[in-house]
């Protein structure tokens, strides 16, 4: 697929994501959705040498300022449903994927932008980033799991006025609430996504993608994290990594993790 909407760079081992409509704020449009789930279901996991990626916004003004509210006007019952389909598929892929996927937040982030960036593991904000679920100002509400991942964030009560209030909260206050792990000066969010990666990708990848199902397995209704994380701990115990990692220590050197 030629993609239109997003840019794709690999470089040390890292993919990079921009949502590249600057002149519509990184809005997602459904031909970007596409693109998205195009991304991740296909580009991404065949990219094996990949030790993670970070999605950023292209510009200096939005990391994603939302669904396309112009193309709202256009749609009916099945491009919505398509279109929701196709999303409630993206941001659930992307909470899942194996690999640690940051999120460069670089400007607003607002509705469906906000919940892309709470899909992803970790968020880091330039400070200038702006943080809302204004869906309530349209007479909707969040389609892509805001009003639960927001809970899992920043906590019940807060959830309830962002999502209510439809007001829009700086980076720093994203900061107090956990919204955002860490708040850099603007244009430093890549760097710090960057230096994240490398730390996580000299770790061994298969606890790394098993932290992040268990992580995860916490908020699935139907799975016992406990237990999961029994299981996982147990088969991880089984690794050649587990192995190499426990050698390094006794022998007082860097461990060299194979993924195996
Ligand atoms: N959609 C389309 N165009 C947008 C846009 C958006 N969300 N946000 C900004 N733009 C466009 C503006 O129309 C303008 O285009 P031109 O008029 O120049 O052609 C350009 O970007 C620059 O925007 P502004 O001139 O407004 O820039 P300002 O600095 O004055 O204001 C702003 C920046 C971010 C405060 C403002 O643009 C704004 O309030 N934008 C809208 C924010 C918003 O309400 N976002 C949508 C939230 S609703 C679904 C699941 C989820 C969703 C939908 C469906 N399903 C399950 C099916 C999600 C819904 C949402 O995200």
């Amino acid at each position: 697929m030629t993609y239109e909407n997003i840019k794709v760079d690999f470089r040390d081992n890292i993919l990079f994501l921009t949502i590249n409509r600057e002149k519509a704020l990184n809005a997602l449009n459904s031909r970007t959705m596409t693109e998205l789930h195009h991304f991740f279901f296909e580009t991404a996991p065949k990219q094996d040498d990949a030790h993670g990626i970070v999605v950023t916004g292209a510009g200096e003004k939005a990391f994603i300022a939302g669904a396309d509210i112009k193309e709202f006007l256009e749609m009916d019952t099945e491009k919505g449903k398509e279109l929701s389909r196709f999303g409630q598929e993206v941001f659930y892929f992307i909470e899942r994927f194996p690999k640690p996927v940051i999120a460069a937040v670089n400007g607003f982030a607002l509705g469906g932008g906000c919940e892309l960036a709470m899909a992803c593991h970790i968020r880091v904000a330039g400070e200038k980033a702006r943080f809302g679920q204004p869906e309530v100002n349209l007479g909707i509400i969040p389609g892509y799991g805001g009003t639960q991942r927001l809970i899992q964030l920043i906590g019940k009560g807060k959830a309830m006025e962002l999502c209510m209030t439809g007001d829009m909260i700086g980076a720093e206050e994203a900061h107090r609430l956990g919204l955002v792990n860490y708040v850099v000066p603007q244009g430093e969010e890549v760097g710090k996504a960057v230096e994240l990666i490398k730390k996580i990708a000299s770790k061994a990848p298969i606890a790394i993608s098993k932290i992040i199902e268990c992580v995860n397995a916490y908020f699935d209704k139907d799975v016992d994290g406990f237990d999961f994380e029994v299981d996982e701990f147990g088969k991880l115990t089984g690794t050649e990594d587990f192995a190499e990692g426990a050698a390094a220590f006794v022998e007082r050197r860097a461990a060299n993790f194979r993924g195996k």
